[in-house]
């Protein structure tokens, strides 16, 4: 450790719920202030990185996720359609890379994973990937250990599986699993080496109580999560949450404040729910902390912003996007 460096201030793991609202509930700037002091300490503070999505697998899935218009219990726009082949997700891949993407995430709509070849496909997926040099995410359910492993061997960089709210709320949005269901799938991310990206929805009738209590339970991991991506919610059509509010983009903007305190060193991705931000939103959630976007036009199956435009507002704002890790070996 070279003695001339500052050091970072300790990351914490022992938050309590009635702290995080008080955090939460500061004053606007005060709250920004302090998030965008700590983000400094840890992150350049004009780079963002540019993540695009592929679901691999849409529609179908047995789980009631209420949010979800890829649930199979809602009558929603979204056709099932039949698993994507290696050959064109590597293609997307490609494209992703070429737009400036430094990490791509697959999708699939299953509860859980099962092993065959399906699994199989998804395995060679991310061999392909990361032969592109980009970093390699999924997000299929739920894991188990020698699943975890699998994927690992693969290549596979970041696991995806979402806490989504508090563990109080949890069973409103969604009964056909727990929250220790979650919370065991990124345990056998963890443990088999895979980096955990975990986060949630804002927007679905939770509290702000909830709120803090899922970012305290992310936070309470040891280690964080080193992705936290942070969802508002997208209504869609046919699904139970529907008819719910817009999210007011400030409610956004201290979600992802406060998910920046908690981890400083994460990165904390702005996710669903851009398209509906103006550009000075997006400005701001950037400068509570956000350092990643979804790139493309498309997230998994709902709308996100023309790419181009994205593009613009990285510009106009002198913000970089993330250069690529450099390669091992
Ligand atoms: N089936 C897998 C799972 O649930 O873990 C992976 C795919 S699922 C679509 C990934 C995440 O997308 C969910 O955990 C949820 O946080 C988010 N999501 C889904 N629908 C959404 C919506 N309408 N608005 C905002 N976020 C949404
Ligand atoms: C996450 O938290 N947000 C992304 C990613 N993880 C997989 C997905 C958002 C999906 C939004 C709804 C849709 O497009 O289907
Ligand atoms: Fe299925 Fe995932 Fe959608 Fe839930 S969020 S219905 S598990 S695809």
């Amino acid at each position: 450790m070279d003695a001339a460096l500052p050091e970072l201030p300790a990351l914490r793991h022992d938050w309590t719920t009635s702290e995080v609202v008080a955090l939460h509930d500061l004053p606007l700037l005060d709250l920004v202030h302090r998030a965008q002091t700590l983000h400094r300490a840890f992150h350049p503070p004009d780079a963002i990185q540019l993540c695009t999505l592929l679901s691999v697998k849409t529609g179908g899935c047995p789980e009631d996720c209420s949010y979800c218009p890829q649930s199979s219990k809602y009558e929603s726009p979204v056709e099932t359609e039949k698993m994507l082949d290696v050959e064109s997700v590597i293609a997307s891949a490609r494209r992703a890379r070429e737009a400036g993407s430094t990490r791509f995430c697959m999708g699939a709509a299953w509860r859980e994973v099962k092993e065959g070849p399906a699994f199989d496909k998804v395995l060679s997926m991310v061999r392909g990937v990361k032969d592109l040099g980009l970093e390699a995410c999924c997000t299929l359910g739920m894991l188990s250990e020698s699943q975890a492993v699998a994927l690992k061997d693969a290549g596979l960089d970041a696991y995806n599986h979402n806490l989504d709210s508090s563990k109080e709320f949890y069973g409103t949005i969604i009964t056909t699993r727990s929250y220790e269901d979650r919370l065991r799938t990124l345990d056998h991310v963890r443990k088999a080496g895979i980096t955990v990206c975990s986060g949630g929805i804002i927007g679905m009738g939770e509290t702000t109580r909830d709120r803090a209590r899922m970012l305290v339970t992310l936070a309470n991991l040891q280690p964080h999560p080193e992705s936290v991506p942070i969802n508002a919610l997208v209504p869609v059509e046919g699904t139970p949450l529907a008819d719910r509010p817009p999210v007011d983009p400030i409610e956004l903007v201290r979600m992802i404040a406060t998910a920046r305190i908690l981890m400083p060193a994460s990165m904390v991705r702005l996710s669903a729910g851009r398209a509906s931000l103006s550009r000075e939103a997006q400005l701001l959630c950037m400068m509570a902390g956000a350092n990643s976007l979804f790139y493309g036009d498309k997230l998994l199956t709902t709308p996100n912003p023309d790419a181009d435009d994205d593009a613009r507002l990285l510009r106009d704002a002198g913000m970089r996007p993330l250069a690529p890790a450099p390669r091992a070996g």
